[in-house]
C-alpha cells in the first residue's frame, strides 16, 4: 500500500498581494521586499499570478491574450490551475522549504474573487480546485489593497498611456464585473480575517507602504524587528 504523502511544515514565510486593478499591489512588493531584504535577515522571493515559472508565464500569455475566454471561466480557472501547479511545485514550495519569504502579487484569491465571484463560477468548483491544486500551502498573511474600481482603472489605463498597449482581458471588463471584484475580497477579508487584512490603498503610496509594515510587523512576529529592537539584540 503507498502511504499517503505528508508535507513537513515549511519554514517560509508565504505573504500573497490581492485587490483589483490598479491597486497599486506592484508597487508594494517591492518597497516591502527592499524592507524585508534590509531588515529580516532572510532571502525574499518576489513573485506573481498567473505566472512565475517558465511555463506558468507562458500560459499567462495566453490568458492575458484572451485566448480562454470564449470557453468560459470554468476553462480559465482550469488554465490559472496548471499555471499556479507548476508554479508552486517549480518556485514557491522550494522557497519556502528552504526558510524564505515568498511575496506573491495575486493567488488563490484572484480565482475566487475573478472567475468565481465576478464571473459566476460554482464556488463549490473552486473550493475543489483549491484543496487540489493548492493544498496546505496557504497564505500566512494574504494583503487585500482595496480601491473604488473607477480609480484603480483609471491608475492602470494611466500606466499604459503612450506605451500602445490597450486593455487586457480583464481590464476590459465592465465596471459592474470590477464592483463586483471588489465586492468579493471584501467578503473574503471579513469570512477570514486571521489570514487576511484590508487596506486603503486609495492614499499616497508612503502612506500605503506605511500601513503594509504596521501590518506585517503585527501580523507576523519576528519578520519586522525595529530598529531599536534590532539595536537592543545586537
Ligand atoms: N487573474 C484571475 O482572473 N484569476 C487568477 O486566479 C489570477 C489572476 C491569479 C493578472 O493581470 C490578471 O489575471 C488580473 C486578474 C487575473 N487581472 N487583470 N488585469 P496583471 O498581473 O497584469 O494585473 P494586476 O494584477 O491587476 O496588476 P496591475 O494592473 O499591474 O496593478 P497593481 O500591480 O495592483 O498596481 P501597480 O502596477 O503597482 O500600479 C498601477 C499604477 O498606479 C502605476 O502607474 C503606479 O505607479 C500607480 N500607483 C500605484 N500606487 C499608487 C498610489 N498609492 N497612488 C497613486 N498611484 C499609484
Amino acid at each position: 500500500m503507498i502511504a499517503p504523502r505528508v508535507e513537513e511544515p515549511a519554514p517560509g514565510t508565504f505573504i500573497t498581494f490581492e485587490g483589483g486593478e490598479g491597486a497599486g499591489k506592484s508597487t508594494q512588493i517591492a518597497r516591502l521586499a527592499a524592507t524585508l531584504r534590509s531588515r529580516s535577515g532572510r532571502e525574499v522571493c518576489v513573485t506573481r499570478e498567473p505566472g512565475g515559472s517558465p511555463r506558468a508565464e507562458e500560459i499567462r500569455a495566453a490568458l492575458l491574450g484572451g485566448v480562454a475566454k470564449p470557453y468560459g471561466p470554468f476553462a480559465e480557472a482550469l488554465l490559472f490551475s496548471a499555471a499556479r501547479i507548476d508554479h508552486l511545485d517549480r518556485l514557491i514550495r522550494p522557497a519556502l522549504r528552504r526558510g524564505e519569504i515568498v511575496l506573491c502579487d495575486r493567488f488563490i484569491d484572484s480565482t475566487r474573487a475573478y472567475q468565481g465571484a465576478a464571473a459566476g463560477l460554482d464556488p463549490a468548483v473552486v473550493i475543489a480546485l483549491e484543496r487540489v491544486v493548492v493544498g496546505p500551502t496557504r497564505p500566512d498573511l494574504t494583503l487585500i489593497l482595496d480601491l473604488p474600481p473607477e480609480a484603480g482603472l483609471a491608475r492602470a489605463a494611466g500606466r499604459g498611456a503612450g506605451t500602445g498597449q490597450g486593455a487586457d482581458r480583464f481590464e476590459a471588463e465592465s465596471l459592474d464585473f470590477h464592483a463586483r471584484l471588489r465586492d468579493a475580497f471584501l467578503a473574503i477579508a471579513r469570512a477570514e480575517p486571521e489570514r487576511c487584512a484590508v487596506i486603503d490603498a486609495g492614499r499616497d503610496p508612503d502612506s500605503v507602504e506605511v500601513a503594509i509594515r504596521a501590518l506585517v510587523a503585527a501580523r507576523l512576529s519576528g519578520l519586522l524587528p525595529t530598529e531599536r529592537s534590532r539595536g537592543d539584540a545586537a
